[in-house]
């Protein structure tokens, strides 16, 4: 059969942001403190050192909690954006999107997240966005929970440990179905809920020092299961209250390939890319699946359930599947096997694969196989809602930035997945991450940056916040005219 060079028809071309990497405005508008407002930055960490995280705990948020400034908190600035919208969904328009991620932060609706009523100042400003989206013919697709709980519920509840929390969540969840449900018809749950094992107090508002049960591996696990339970109850919901809605689940894709044949190795491959896949599993299918519930059984693990879970996960199933894809990993049984850093986890190194500054191994081909993986599993339609490249960029002499190892980085995945969905791969959209430079979420750095327009903003937070487009910006606006055929041309 004769292949076009385009994507398929209506392909959903765009980017991705989070609020809380882009918003700022952390004490306006009557928000509340969420998680990521408390998340510093190290100026000391080298950029491939995975502790690079900082350590969370309650001495840490409560310094934090008392410090009105923004000095160590680059998740409270952002990239303004909740000032100059319209200025970039002007710039986003230009590009030709034809769709644009966003999250709603719960803690500008419900500032503590215990409210009877939502916040009308958050709530007018996503009417705002929403009605300039619109305005532009920008599709939006809305996460609920990116990585921005309500500080007050992680302090008070341990975040998602506590079950009351899913009923916060599903009153804010409600209210966004009523106020937005007119311009969203994509939503998509929790962002990379299986990143809880890699993070949990930013995916979970879970405090080691607050375990009740002094593992906090249990309590990151009925965390998660409560996310689960969520998930479910908001997409019943949406189901509902929205016509035509696509509610769908969002995972870090984290493919893991063997180092070498060695049967030790295939094994040990085989169960990451298991775990990696339970998620979804629970999500799409409805049900944990039978060797998850074994080994959290052999694992001494046990998670509370209440009596109509099983049901109500069984009942309310996502329509579509979202994930990241960034890199993959190599696994291997020889622990003196040499190891990288990539998307907060530790990979072992493929001698294959290039990789970036901050040691996340490059492998288009991983994104083909990925998409054949998850189609294959679930065949349900697929969108990869974030992929990129964090890089140093530096303005040249001619003012300008020549980006283009992030032309090569998104040329090459582009024509992976043209040629996953030449093998029939149903794909509908794509978003990168991030169409705009923001506030790294594993770093809380502004160098790491992943756009097609440039920001003037330091890891400090010195700068003008000019916008400025690299040259990718005009390579991925004549990849989304010809939808996908530029990719093609000599
Ligand atoms: C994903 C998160 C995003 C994003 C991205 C890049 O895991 O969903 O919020 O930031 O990774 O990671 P980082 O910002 O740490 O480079």
């Amino acid at each position: 059969m004769q292949q076009t060079k385009q994507f398929p028809e209506g392909f959903l071309w765009g980017g991705a942001i989070a609020a809380n990497q882009v918003e700022g405005a952390w004490n306006e508008g009557g928000k509340g403190l969420s998680v990521a407002d408390v998340d510093t930055y190290k100026p000391k960490a080298s950029n491939k050192d995975y502790n690079a995280h900082a350590a969370i705990n309650l001495e840490t948020i409560k310094k934090a909690m008392e410090d009105p400034t923004d000095t160590w908190y680059p998740k409270r600035r952002g990239i303004d954006f909740y000032h100059r919208y319209k200025e970039d969904l002007a710039l986003f328009a230009e590009l030709g999107f034809k769709t644009l991620r966003v999250s709603i932060a719960w803690s500008r609706l419900f500032p503590s997240g215990e409210e009877q009523e939502a916040n009308p100042e958050g709530i007018k400003f996503y009417h705002n966005l929403f009605i300039e989206m619109k305005r532009l013919n920008i599709e939006p697709i809305v996460t609920l929970s990116h990585y921005e709980m309500p500080l007050a519920l992680s302090v008070k509840y341990n975040g998602w440990v506590d079950r009351r929390v899913i009923d916060y969540f599903v009153r804010f969840a409600n209210v966004c179905f009523d106020e937005f449900g007119q311009y969203v018809k994509y939503w998509l749950t929790f962002n990379e809920i299986d990143s809880i094992h890699r993070h949990p107090f930013k995916t979970a508002g879970v405090i080691e020092e607050k375990s009740d049960s002094g593992e906090e591996i249990q309590d990151i696990y009925q965390a998660l299961h409560h996310q689960f339970i969520a998930s479910a109850l908001v997409t019943k919901a949406a189901h509902e209250k929205i016509s035509n809605v696509m509610v769908g689940c969002m995972l870090t894709k984290l493919m893991t390939y063997p180092l070498t044949c060695d049967p030790q190795d295939v094994e040990l491959t085989l169960k990451k890319n298991l775990e990696n896949n339970f998620y979804a599993d629970v999500q799409v299918k409805g049900e944990y699946p039978k060797m998850i519930e074994r080994h959290l059984e052999n694992e001494g693990i046990h998670i509370d359930m209440a009596s109509d879970d099983r049901r109500i996960l069984k009942e309310n199933t996502v329509d579509f599947i979202t994930f990241s894809y960034y890199m993959s990993m190599a696994e291997s049984g020889d622990p003196k096997a040499e190891r990288t850093p990539g998307n907060t986890v530790l990979g072992v190194k493929n001698p294959y694969l290039p990789e970036t500054e901050w040691g996340w191994q490059i492998d288009p081909q991983g994104l083909k196989i990925s998409l054949i993986d998850l189609y294959d599993r679930y065949q349900l339609p697929l969108m990869i809602v974030e992929n990129g490249m964090g890089a140093i960029d530096t303005i040249s002499s001619d003012g300008k930035i020549h980006d283009d190892y992030r032309i090569d980085y998104f040329q090459a995945h582009f024509k992976q997945m043209k040629a996953a969905i030449d093998e029939g791969v149903d794909l509908i959209g794509y978003t990168s991450w991030a169409p705009i430079d923001l506030v790294s979420a594993g770093t809380s750095q502004m160098s790491k940056r992943y756009g097609f327009i440039y920001v003037d903003a330091d890891d400090e937070g010195n700068g003008s916040y000019d916008r400025m487009k690299k040259d990718s910006f005009e390579w991925y606006q004549n990849i989304i005219q010809t939808n996908g055929a530029a990719l093609f041309d000599e």
